[in-house]
């Protein structure tokens, strides 16, 4: 008898295996186990499916529904998988000559696949709009205020409250040879990414807006972005718990030197704050910058 693991009509001895299910499902673990390892993926990242580090009050919000859903598609995933594995063996012809039952019209498979993506969807939605309503609540309640400009190729930070400014210039790219960029920005000043400072534990309100085109704040760490929209305002709260430094991008491509949009948060004490806005004053950065682009500074570009 001849033996053989290709062909579909290839006749087989009853106990020798076409395919062993065992060693390839080891195969795939292995492989899986070093993708997960080179992505250097720690439990923490796993507990979070990913997700940064929330750092501020409102984030756990988004990490919760994030997680919640991974949790509930794969509760879904497993139970379709596991239906689909058990129809293949269950299911599996037996003989040449069998052909299966043809199940057709049935009506109580017809209304539970009509009614459990239902049921799915409409959950997905009551939780992100409930949790959506939470995250874009403006309660008027903060400490405060940051008019954030987003400018093509960079931020200024109005610090409302205190009346102070500060404002960026683009990011030098990170590969870039000197001399070889577009820009004239040193490569060691322009390394100096803007820098927006919050005190910690105070609730800051931002007021985000662009003289130019759409750009968009995000902070990866507040689990949390909004657009910049030239001709309005757009206005989230947010309360920074944990000091730190964090990074910032604009994660709208607005144009050539998107990419050169860097910005970082530092959270700190009230004390650091207050010096930094001395600093500020110190350094003739008093009043606010409505454009963020009439400097010196941020037009070397
Ligand atoms: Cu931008």
């Amino acid at each position: 008898m001849t033996v053989s693991t290709g062909g579909r009509d290839a006749q087989r001895d009853p106990g020798t295996p076409g395919f062993n299910f065992g060693r390839r499902a080891g195969v795939a673990a292995m492989g899986l186990l070093g993708v997960v390892s080179l992505a250097g993926c720690s439990m923490a990242d796993w507990s979070r499916a990913g997700m940064p580090e929330p750092v501020t009050e409102q984030a756990p919000i988004t990490l919760s529904f994030w997680v919640g859903s991974w949790i509930a598609a794969m509760a879904v995933g497993i139970l379709v998988w596991g239906l689909m594995f058990w129809a293949f063996f269950a299911y599996r012809r037996r003989k040449n000559s069998e052909v299966p039952v043809q199940t057709r019209y049935h009506m109580p498979i017809e209304a539970l696949w009509t009614i459990a993506p239902l049921i799915m969807v409409i959950g997905i939605f009551y939780f992100a709009a409930r949790d959506e309503a939470e995250l874009t609540n403006v309660s008027n309640t903060q400490q405060q205020t940051v008019n954030v400009v987003g400018f093509r190729w960079s931020w200024t930070f109005n610090y409302v409250n205190e009346n102070t400014y500060d404002v960026g210039q683009p990011a030098y790219p990170a590969n870039a040879e000197q001399g070889s960029g577009r820009s004239a920005v040193p490569p060691d000043e322009g390394s100096a990414v803007p820098t927006l400072w919050l005190p910690v534990n105070e609730k800051v309100k931002f007021e985000l807006t662009s003289p130019d085109v759409i750009h968009s704040f995000w902070v990866p760490n507040f689990l949390f972005k909004l657009d910049v929209v030239p001709g309005r305002t757009n206005v989230f709260e947010a309360t920074p718990n944990q000091i730190g430094t964090y990074a910032g991008k604009c994660a709208e491509l607005c144009g050539v030197d998107h990419s050169r949009m860097l910005f970082q948060v530092k959270v700190v004490s009230q004390q650091d704050f207050d010096a930094h806005m001395e600093d500020l004053r110190k350094r003739g950065q008093s009043g606010q910058l409505q454009t963020g682009r009439t400097t010196d500074r941020a037009q070397a570009v």
